[in-house]
């Protein structure tokens, strides 16, 4: 049996796993510790919500790229991005990770990536780690899509929770990618992969970024991620309230509760079109690929995204296949 529920959303990788154990109220007064210390920006522009987008739609988020112009948005993603590349996330049911970790014999399935349990006994993350990343994995639309954005000098930043390398592998410049968690990339030897694990600090660059980054953008585009580990998942109320917020996602993802807005925190998107509140947040359900394709498609980009992934897969594959000489 599993000692953690499932019902027990929220994790923290700059925390123990002892959180877990924190009442309803203890959770929320440790939130507002964490929005008060991380985040005021809201507070700060003194920007009153109004009506941000004409249409809550991905034509809306289309035509605002369009009029306004924007040139800092930043995305954010996770796992959801790479699982058409072959590579699964930990959440979604059957086909998750956390689903399938029965022959590690783990006391509950996060275990596998938690720094305690992983200075006991490496062996399971490691096994894990090899069936995971294989090598000449190829990015996916998505990943193409976050690039060509940087092409266009349109990106101001790429947050990524994902540690499979794909944003480097796809030629995002290092400079616009921000890797949360860590990364696969660099390591200690044998020994530690450059990764986060849960009860691990982030790194500092992340904590660097994100307060000269999330006040200046002008659309957040939020990626396959289930926005559940914190402090990644409360970036994007970072952002200014009038910043339009796009979430591409299989399901609809940190919706705003009602608790919080009690207490006037406004914590989460608001998917309501008839909100008076605040009308910039845009779900579009669906597959991360499909949804980046359709973007594409409505802003006259689609053949430079397509030509831009089958020219690099190309260069992948020569290198995989001189790599096998
Ligand atoms: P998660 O909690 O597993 O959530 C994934 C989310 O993406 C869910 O909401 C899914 O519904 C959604 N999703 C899955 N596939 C698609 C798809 N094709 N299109 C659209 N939506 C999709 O993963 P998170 O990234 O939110 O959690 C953060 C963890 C996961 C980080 O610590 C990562 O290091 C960790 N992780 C990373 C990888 C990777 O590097 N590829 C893989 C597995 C887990």
């Amino acid at each position: 049996m599993d000692e953690k529920t499932e019902e027990d959303e929220q994790e923290s990788h700059a925390s123990s796993s002892k959180d877990d154990d924190l009442s309803g109220i203890e959770k929320m007064s440790k939130y507002l510790m964490f929005k008060l210390t991380l985040s005021d920006t809201e507070e700060k522009m003194g920007v009153k919500a109004k009506q941000i987008l004409q249409e809550l739609t991905i034509r809306g988020i289309v035509d605002f790229i369009k009029e306004n112009k924007c040139r800092n948005i930043i995305t954010m993603a996770g796992a959801g991005i790479s699982t058409s590349a072959g590579i699964p996330d930990f959440r979604s049911p059957s086909s998750g990770l956390y689903y399938n970790l029965q022959k590690y014999k783990l006391p509950y399935p996060q275990a596998i990536f938690e720094i305690d349990f992983f200075k006991t006994n490496p062996e399971p993350f490691f096994v894990l780690a090899k069936e995971l990343f294989p090598e000449h994995l190829k990015p996916t639309l998505s990943h193409y899509f976050i690039k060509l954005l940087s092409d266009k000098g349109l990106l101001l930043r790429h947050y990524t929770q994902n540690i499979d390398t794909l944003e480097r592998i796809s030629g995002l410049p290092p400079e616009k990618l921000v890797e949360a968690h860590g990364t696969f990339h660099s390591g200690q030897g044998v020994v530690k992969p450059d990764i986060i694990f849960f009860g691990e600090m982030l790194p500092e660059r992340f904590y660097h970024s994100i307060d000269n980054d999330f006040p200046k953008a002008d659309l957040l585009i939020i990626m396959g991620s289930s926005l559940v580990v914190q402090p990644f998942a409360s970036l994007i109320d970072k952002v200014k309230s009038t910043c339009p917020r796009l979430l591409i996602n299989k399901e609809k993802v940190s919706v705003q509760d009602r608790l919080f807005r009690f207490f006037g925190l406004s914590h989460g998107f608001v998917f309501d079109p008839k909100s008076s509140e605040c009308a910039r947040d845009v779900a579009w359900i669906g597959d991360c690929d499909t949804g980046c394709k359709l973007l594409a498609e409505e802003l006259g980009w689609n053949e430079e995204l397509e030509k831009l992934m089958e020219t690099d897969h190309r260069r992948i594959d020569a290198e995989k296949s001189e790599a096998s000489k």
